[in-house]
């Protein structure tokens, strides 16, 4: 062969790898999610994972690592995991990244959303676009906004009506700091408990109440055999976040891309209605806490306003750590979706 030859059989060579290595998949691409495979949360994540796998024509696997297998110490590091590799996508909830990504702190300030209604409004608005902007900038890809819910408030102690009746009740919350400031400032005695070893804790009674979403969490793990009250006090909301990470979002092709980016959007539609479905318009869910034994309480417009008297300081505080110019737009988004 001449030289001439030679050369182009090698630059004919390095275009078939350089093309070829563009479509090398890897075998599977890892999905964290904090809790187990039943209720909107964790369907949610077998739902996306599959309608990826048809769409792509089985060349794109992800697969869910449920009960936060891909953790190894606190479920508040799962950002981390998609940074370091551990983890390529997640269906992670804003508290458990709110220590890595301050901003997300904002969906837990105490009783700042009452409805659906303002939460949409602040998500599809320009804060989403901004929230969206600052995880972009610590290399995760938001591909849709899901939910986890209104996180309301269980004990195996005493129907609770007003703050002082929370007055020492040990609480397990996540191991974010927000929470320990609103349980401490409402009197209560906060412990921060990974959600894989809260249960454990609830059983035993080394904790008195927990709070956490009603379809998505205390359904599907029938929180009611450890207990029998609940307060609907909507404290905080909690969205949840298909993500990718950035570094995986850029290895696959434009086409690949608007796959993922189209099955989050459709699973996360799905997700949400299943996490509202009968707490919204009807209160079939309310039912079924009260058909297994649980005392529901739901708070009235001037029963919550003690509570948010209470948490005003704690609210404050948390203003300056998120950013006052933010949570002034989430206050005006509110605002406006109120009059709407
Ligand atoms: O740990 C919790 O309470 C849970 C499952 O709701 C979150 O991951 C935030």
């Amino acid at each position: 062969m001449s030289h001439k030859k030679i050369i182009l059989f090698l630059l004919v060579l390095i275009f078939f790898a350089a093309s070829y290595s563009h479509a090398v998949y890897k075998p599977e691409y890892k999905l964290s999610v904090v809790v187990g495979p039943t209720g909107p949360w964790g369907e949610a994540a077998a739902k996306f994972a599959s309608i990826v796998k048809e769409k792509s024509g089985g060349k794109i696997n992800i697969k869910p690592y449920y009960n936060g297998q891909l953790f190894s110490g606190k479920q508040t590091n799962e950002v981390l995991l998609l940074k370091l590799g551990v983890a390529d996508l997640a269906l992670g909830s804003t508290i458990n990244w709110s220590t890595t990504i301050k901003e997300l702190n904002l969906f837990s300030l105490p009783f700042m959303f009452s409805n659906y209604r303002e939460l949409d409004a602040v998500l599809d608005g320009k804060v989403g676009k901004q929230l969206a902007s600052i995880m972009e900038q610590k290399g995760v890809i938001a591909l849709a906004w899901g939910e986890n819910g209104f996180r309301e408030l269980t004990n195996s102690r005493k129907k609770i009506v007003s703050p002082s009746d929370l007055d020492g009740l040990k609480i397990r919350v996540v191991g974010s700091p927000i929470f320990i400031d609103i349980f401490k400032s409402l009197g209560a005695n906060p412990a921060s408990i990974n959600w894989s070893e809260a249960l454990t804790a609830l059983q035993q009674g080394t904790v008195d109440g927990q709070e956490n979403p009603i379809n998505s969490v205390i359904i599907p793990y029938k929180l009611w055999q450890m207990q029998n009250n609940i307060l609907i006090w909507h404290y905080a909301i909690d969205p949840i976040i298909f993500g990718i990470s950035k570094a995986i979002w850029n290895s696959f092709s434009k086409k690949d891309q608007e796959i993922i980016l189209n099955a989050a959007k459709e699973t996360a539609v799905w997700q949400k209605a299943q996490a509202r479905k009968g707490l919204d318009k009807s209160t079939e869910s309310l039912d079924i806490l009260r058909k297994n034994g649980m005392d529901v309480v739901v708070l009235s417009g001037k029963e919550r306003q003690a509570f948010k008297e209470k948490t005003k300081s704690v609210y404050e505080k948390w203003r300056k750590e998120i950013g006052a110019s933010l949570v002034d737009e989430v206050e005006k988004e509110i605002k406006g979706a109120t009059k709407k």
